[in-house]
C-alpha cells in the first residue's frame, strides 16, 4: 500500500484555510520524499485549467469533476495529488472518490470544518463583506449552498488550530491509513 498513490481532498468554506493546511502538508509530503507531490492549487486551477469557468453549479461541478481527473491521473501512477478546492457539493465529491479509487488509489476527504462565522471573522479577501453587500451574489455560505461531509477521512477545525499542527493530523492520517 505504501507504494500506491492517493489523493487528498480538502473541502470547505472560503478562508476555512484549505490551502494553507494543503501548502504545509505538500511542504511535509516533499520532505519525506519517496514520491511525486503535485498540489493542485484552486486558484491555480481556476486560472489555467477552468479559466471559462463561473459559480454556478453546473461550472462548480464541472471544475471539480476536472480536479478529479487530474488527480486520478497522478494517484494512478503512483503519486500523491492534494486538491483543495470549495467542493460544496457531496454528490460531485463522491465522484471525485470513485474516479480515484477506480485508478487503484487512496482517497482522504478532509473537511476543513472552521465556522462560516469565524471565516466571515477573519475574511482575508474582503470577499465576504462584498457577498454581504451584494456585491457578489451566489457566494458560498451566504446565497449559495455547501454541503458538509457526513463521514470524511478527518475533520479540522482551524478556529483554535494552528497549520502546524492541522498538518500533523493530516500526515497522521496517512500514516494510519497506510500510504506512508
Ligand atoms: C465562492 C468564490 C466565489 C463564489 C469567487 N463563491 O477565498 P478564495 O476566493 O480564494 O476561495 C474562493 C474561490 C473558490 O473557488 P473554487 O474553485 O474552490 O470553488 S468550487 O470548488 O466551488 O468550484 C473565493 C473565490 O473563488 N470565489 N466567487 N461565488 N467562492
Amino acid at each position: 500500500r505504501a507504494k500506491q498513490g492517493f489523493t487528498l481532498f480538502f473541502t470547505g468554506l472560503s478562508g476555512s484555510g484549505k490551502s494553507t493546511i494543503a501548502n504545509a502538508v505538500m511542504v511535509k509530503l516533499m520532505e519525506r520524499g519517496g514520491r511525486p507531490v503535485t498540489l493542485l492549487d484552486g486558484d491555480r486551477v481556476r486560472k489555467h485549467l477552468s479559466s471559462e469557468l463561473g459559480f454556478s453549479k453546473a461550472h462548480r461541478d464541472l471544475n471539480i469533476r476536472r480536479i478529479g481527473f487530474v488527480a486520478a491521473e497522478i494517484t494512478r501512477n503512483g503519486g500523491a495529488a492534494i486538491c483543495a478546492p470549495i467542493a460544496p457539493y457531496s454528490a460531485t465529491r463522491q465522484a471525485v472518490r470513485e474516479m480515484v479509487e477506480s485508478a487503484n488509489g487512496g482517497f482522504l476527504e478532509i473537511h476543513v470544518a472552521t465556522p462560516l462565522e469565524e471565516c466571515e471573522r477573519r475574511d482575508r479577501k474582503g470577499l465576504y463583506a462584498r457577498a454581504r453587500a451584494g456585491q457578489i451574489t451566489g457566494f458560498t455560505g451566504i446565497d449559495d449552498p455547501y454541503e458538509a461531509p457526513e463521514m470524511p477521512e478527518l475533520r479540522i477545525d482551524t478556529t483554535d488550530c494552528s497549520v502546524e499542527e492541522a498538518a500533523q493530523q493530516v500526515l497522521l492520517k496517512i500514516e494510519a491509513m497506510g500510504f506512508m
